[in-house]
C-alpha cells in the first residue's frame, strides 16, 4: 500500500520523545558497566568537557557544588558526595545531549519531507553517526572499561543505532497517514498519539527499571572494587600488619570528636579528574621509565616489589581542602625510593625534570634537583601494608614529601626524565606550581559531651588537627573569645610527615564561646591568619569554632 504523510511529529515532539527514550539507553549502558566492564557513555561525556573546560570555570564549578553540598549538610563526606554530585551531574548532561539529539533528528526528517519509507533508514544512520562520535570520544577518554576493545566498539554501537532504530519506528507512528492520491482509498489505521507516547514512556520506565535493578543486583553479588568496610577504632590502633601505631605509648587521649589519627583506607579522601578510576591489570602492568638516560628500562609490577623498599606514616592533602575540611588523610605508605630508579636508568647530563603520567592522562612534573636531594620521595605500591585500591592509584603512585596531592599522580603508566621544565595538569588549569603545604590548624570537636572536673573545676576538651606538610608542628595554640593565647598539648605524631593531634582542656564557663587555633611548624614559624581561598596556592587562615555550653553539660559529671 502506498502511503503519504500527512502530518509529522514536530521537533519539539522529538524532544519529549528523547526525554522519554533517554533513561533506557542510560540504563543499558550501566547495565553494561556492571556486568562486563563497558563503558558508560554518560561519564565519559562528562570527563570529556571537564577536561576541555578552562581551569577557572572547573574551580568554580567545583567551588560551588562544595558550597552547595556543604549547605545539604553533607560536608562530612565531601568528596564522596562531590563525586556522586558529578555523576549525577555527568547522567543528566549526557540526557540533555540524547534529547537535543531526537529534536534535531525530528527536525531534520520534517525539513527533508523523509518519505514515509525511508524513516527507518535515515533514523539508524542517524544512530550510527551518533554512536560513531560516541565511540571515538569513549576511546578517547575511557580507562576504567575493561572489555575488549572491539567489544566496547560493538556495544556503543548497537546501543546507539538501537536507539536509532526506537526513534525511526516513534515517528512513524506518530506520523498521520493518508493513501497517495488515485489509489483506491483504503482504510488507514491511526492511532492515538497520547495512548502511544504513554505505552512508549511505559516500556522505557520498564526498560530503566530492569536495566539498573539487575545492575545493581549484579553488583552486590559480585562486589565491586570499592575499598571494604572500616574497622572498629580499636582494630585502627595497628597497621595492616597488626603492629602497633608508633606512638601507640603516648599517654595522650584525643579529645572526644577529634577525627582519627590514622586513617581507614576506605575513609581516606579521594580526588580523580575521571568519574571513574582507572582499571589497571596488576599482572601485565608495565611500567616505561625513559626519557633522556642511558638505561632505559619497562618494570613489571613484581619488578618494583623486588626493589629495595621504604615505608612512612604520611599525611596527604587536596591543595582544594577548605580550612577545617575533611580533603586530608593520613595513612601508611610503602614503596620504592625513587634514588633506585634514578641508579637504574642513570640520566644523562641536562636532564631537569621527571614528568610522570598517570593512565587517565593526569601527569606531573618533579624537579630532578628535588628527586636527587630529598630520599623520601617514592614510587608507592601499598598503603596500610595492602596494595593500593583502584581509587587510589593502583599499582602505583609517587610521594613527593610537603606537596598537595595533586603533584603527586596516581595509576602511574610513564615515567619521563626530560631536560625542561613542564606544568603539570592541574598547573595548566592555574593552580600552583610548586604546591608547596601550607601550615594550618583545625578545631575538630569541643567536646561539650565529655566534659570532667578536676581540683573543683569543670573542663572541656578540645581538640583537632595541626599540619604543615614535612616541616613538622612545634606548638599548637588555642584562645577562646579572644583572650590570650594557650598552649595545647601535641600527641607524638605518627611520622614527620603526618598531621599532630593536639588537645586542649579548657576551664568550663556557660554560653556561646568562641574558639580559635593556630599552629607553629617545626622551624618555629607561626602559621598565617590570612585568609586565602584554595586556589591557587591552598587555603590559609585561622580556623574557629563556635561552642554553646549550658548547665545540661555538667549533669552526671
Ligand atoms: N592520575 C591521577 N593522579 C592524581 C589525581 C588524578 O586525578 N589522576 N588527582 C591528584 C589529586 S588532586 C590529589 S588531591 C590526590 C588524591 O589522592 P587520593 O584520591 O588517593 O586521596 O591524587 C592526585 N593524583
Ligand atoms: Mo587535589
Amino acid at each position: 500500500m502506498n502511503l503519504q504523510i500527512t502530518s509529522r511529529p514536530s521537533w519539539l515532539v522529538g524532544l519529549g520523545v528523547g526525554a522519554i527514550v533517554a533513561p533506557a539507553l542510560i540504563a543499558l549502558f550501566f547495565l553494561g558497566e556492571r556486568i562486563a566492564g563497558l563503558p558508560f557513555l554518560p561519564f565519559d561525556v562528562f570527563d570529556a568537557i571537564a577536561r576541555t573546560l578552562p581551569g577557572g570555570v572547573i574551580t568554580f564549578g567545583i567551588d560551588r557544588m562544595i558550597d552547595v553540598l556543604t549547605l545539604l549538610g553533607l560536608g562530612a563526606n565531601l568528596d564522596t558526595a562531590a563525586k556522586t554530585a558529578e555523576h549525577i551531574i555527568g547522567i543528566v548532561t549526557f540526557a540533555i545531549l540524547l534529547i537535543v539529539l531526537v529534536g534535531a533528528l525530528f527536525g531534520l526528517l520534517n525539513r527533508l519531507n523523509a518519505p514515509y519509507k525511508r524513516v527507518a533508514l535515515a533514523s539508524i544512520v542517524w544512530g550510527a553517526m551518533v554512536g560513531g562520535l560516541l565511540v571515538l570520544l569513549s576511546l578517547a577518554i575511557n580507562r576504567s572499561a575493561t572489555a575488549e576493545i572491539t567489544l566496547q566498539i560493538v556495544w556503543i554501537l548497537l546501543l546507539m543505532v538501537g536507539w536509532g532504530m526506537v526513534l525511526g519506528n516513534v515517528y512513524q507512528a506518530l506520523c498521520q497517514l493518508a493513501p497517495v492520491e488515485g489509489v483506491p482509498k483504503v482504510k488507514v489505521e491511526s492511532i492515538d498519539r497520547r495512548q502511544f507516547l504513554v505505552r512508549l514512556g511505559g516500556a522505557t520506565a520498564a526498560v530503566t527499571v530492569l536495566g539498573t535493578g539487575l545492575a545493581e543486583f549484579l553488583n552486590l553479588t559480585g562486589g565491586g572494587d570499592e575499598p571494604q568496610s572500616v574497622g572498629t577504632p580499636d582494630e585502627m590502633l595497628v597497621d595492616g600488619k597488626g603492629n602497633p601505631m608508633p606512638n601507640a605509648n603516648d599517654p595522650l587521649q584525643a579529645a572526644l570528636g577529634t577525627r582519627r589519627e590514622y586513617t581507614p583506607v576506605a575513609e581516606h579522601y579521594r580526588i580523580d579528574i575521571s568519574s571513574l578510576p582507572p582499571s589497571i591489570d596488576g599482572d601485565t602492568y608495565q611500567l616505561p621509565i625513559g626519557g633522556e638516560v642511558e638505561n632505559p628500562v619497562t618494570l613489571s609490577l613484581a619488578d618494583i616489589r623486588a626493589l629495595p623498599s621504604i615505608e612512612s606514616f604520611i599525611t596527604m592533602s587536596c591543595i582544594s581542602n577548605r580550612i577545617g575540611g575533611n580533603l586530608i588523610s593520613t595513612t601508611k605508605w610503602t614503596g620504592v625510593p625513587f634514588k633506585e630508579i634514578i641508579n637504574l636508568v642513570k640520566p644523562k647530563e641536562g636532564v631537569v625534570s621527571v614528568m610522570i603520567t598517570g593512565a587517565d592522562e593526569f601527569d606531573e612534573f618533579v624537579s630532578y634537583d628535588l628527586l636527587q636531594s630529598d630520599e623520601r620521595i617514592m614510587l608507592a605500591y601499598e598503603w596500610d601494608d595492602k596494595p593500593l585500591a583502584t581509587r587510589n592509584g593502583f599499582p602505583l603512585r609517587v610521594h613527593v614529601p610537603d606537596r598537595y596531592g595533586m603533584k603527586q599522580p596516581k595509576w602511574i603508566t610513564n615515567i619521563e626524565f626530560v631536560t625542561r621544565k613542564g606544568e603539570g595538569y592541574w598547573v595548566r588549569r592555574g593552580w600552583s606550581e610548586e604546591a608547596i603545604v601550607n601550615s594550618t590548624s583545625v578545631i575538630d570537636t569541643v567536646a561539650a559531651d565529655a566534659v570532667f572536673k578536676r581540683g573543683g573545676q569543670y573542663f572541656v576538651p578540645m581538640g583537632g588537627i595541626a599540619w604543615a606538610g614535612a616541616k613538622g608542628i612545634s606548638k599548637v595554640e588555642v584562645r577562646v573569645n579572644e583572650g590570650q593565647w594557650q598552649e595545647a598539648r601535641l600527641r607524638a605524631p605518627l611520622s614527620d610527615r603526618t598531621w599532630v593531634i593536639w588537645r586542649y582542656d579548657w576551664a568550663f564557663a556557660e554560653g556561646t564561646q568562641r574558639v580559635e587555633v593556630r599552629c607553629y611548624n617545626g622551624e618555629g614559624e607561626l602559621q598565617t591568619d590570612q585568609v586565602n581561598s584554595p586556589r591557587p596556592d591552598g587555603a590559609t587562615g585561622i580556623h574557629s569554632k563556635n561552642a554553646t555550653l549550658s548547665a545540661a553539660n555538667l549533669e552526671g559529671v
